[in-house]
């Protein structure tokens, strides 16, 4: 079978369908290097504190999944238990927050929501007063939230796939995607032709070009998401936290630099540069959170692209064309899901059936109207 996207979900996908069902007869094609698409893109940011019990459940088993995958990898993925901090500003977050605290403790994931005395302790040089501009009413505290070292992800599931047998194509672009009376015979490459009965299109940002080379059209529209990271500076963040009314998400490597994100553009483009006015935004957001990183210097920033779909949900499964399937339309949730993506999407093709945990996330659904409503489990606007 044949994979399309070398990233995380990519590679996961790959990796569980030789280690889970023993088909090892999988090409995976990525048009550059492996990670080079949203995977190396991203913020690294792992919690499942979702707001629909569909969402919490999916999102757990892939933290579950991510916190044992550098022993059962062999690999040190530097996985990072942290905690994780969604701030309220304003009565009607903090209802938000209270309502994914209560789904969350109803599938068994840790979340509840905490006092400005206890977001203190756990981020003393925050302003937690209420002089503040945006005084803090509370948070949404998730204890098994955290970070990891998202190449590194890369490299342990393409290494372990590889040594099972699978063959990783870098530097080879899909051009075409063969379907005969309705079902996939093959597909063809800036580097040759391979036929094959099964694609999955595990791409981020060209997942409705790729989708429209077996002609089926998906309701994704396409926005960059941009990051920066600081100079090292020593440990003083030890949680992740996150304002949704600031637009802004931070974290400390363990290397001690800060990645920050924010929202994502205004504007839909395939564009993975960076803007001025992005980190204009984003520098002024971050000071009115944390006044005394006003001295730190921005190293770098980036932008990867994110897939919006209808309800910020994703899409994944079988679609009306036989043999293709689709692990798209991830949003800025599509890193931390790529363990748990990779696992179910193996076993939907391994066995023709849809797995319990992806089956509200099926491609219908837009026909249907059984939307699934994700966006308030964002961590910043859209
Ligand atoms: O969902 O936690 C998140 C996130 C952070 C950055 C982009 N998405």
């Amino acid at each position: 079978m044949v994979i399309v996207g070398g990233g995380v979900h990519g590679l996961a996908t790959a990796y569980y369908l030789a280690r889970n069902h023993g088909i090892t007869n999988v090409a995976v094609l990525e048009k550059s290097y492996i990670g080079s698409g949203g995977s190396g893109r991203n913020t690294a940011i792992l919690r499942s504190n979702y707001l629909t019990p569909d969402g919490v459940r999916f999102y757990d088993r892939s933290l579950k999944l991510y916190e044992r995958l550098a022993a059962e990898l062999n690999y040190n993925v530097m996985f990072s238990r942290r905690g994780h901090l969604t701030l309220a500003h304003n009565d009607s977050s903090l209802r938000t927050m209270r309502w994914r605290a209560e789904v969350n403790k109803a599938s068994g994931v840790d979340s509840e929501v905490i006092g400005p005395a206890d977001i203190k302790k756990l981020v003393p040089f925050m302003d937690t007063s209420e002089r503040a501009r945006y005084p803090i009413l509370g948070a949404l505290y998730h204890p098994p939230g955290g970070i990891i070292r998202h190449d590194a992800v890369v490299w342990g599931y393409a290494r372990a796939a590889d040594a099972m047998g699978v063959h990783v194509h870098q530097d080879t672009e899909l051009t075409g995607i063969d379907v005969e009376q309705g079902r996939v015979t093959g597909v063809r490459t800036s580097r040759g032709s391979i036929a094959t009965r099964v694609v999955v299109n595990c791409t981020a940002g060209w997942s409705t070009l790729v989708a429209n080379l077996a002609g089926v059209r998906l309701p994704v529209q396409t926005f960059p998401l941009q990051a920066a990271v600081t100079e090292p500076v020593r440990p003083f963040l030890d949680t992740v936290v996150v304002s949704g009314t600031l637009h802004v998400y931070v974290s400390q490597t363990d290397r001690g630099e800060l990645v920050f994100g924010a929202s994502v553009d205004p504007f839909a483009s395939y564009s993975t540069r960076g803007t001025l006015e992005f980190v204009e935004g984003l520098a002024g957001h971050v000071l009115q959170l944390m006044p005394s990183l006003s001295t730190l210097r921005l190293l770098r920033q980036w932008a990867g692209l994110c897939d919006m779909t209808p309800d910020f949900a994703p899409i994944m499964g079988h679609t009306e064309v036989d043999g293709f399937l689709v692990d798209v339309g991830w949003g800025t949730y599509g890193f931390k899901a790529g363990p748990v993506a990779g696992e179910t999407m193996a076993e939907c093709v391994a066995t023709g059936r849809t797995p319990e945990l992806i089956s509200a996330f099926g491609l219908r659904r837009f026909a249907d109207g059984s939307l699934v409503g994700e966006k308030g489990a964002a961590a910043v606007g859209h």
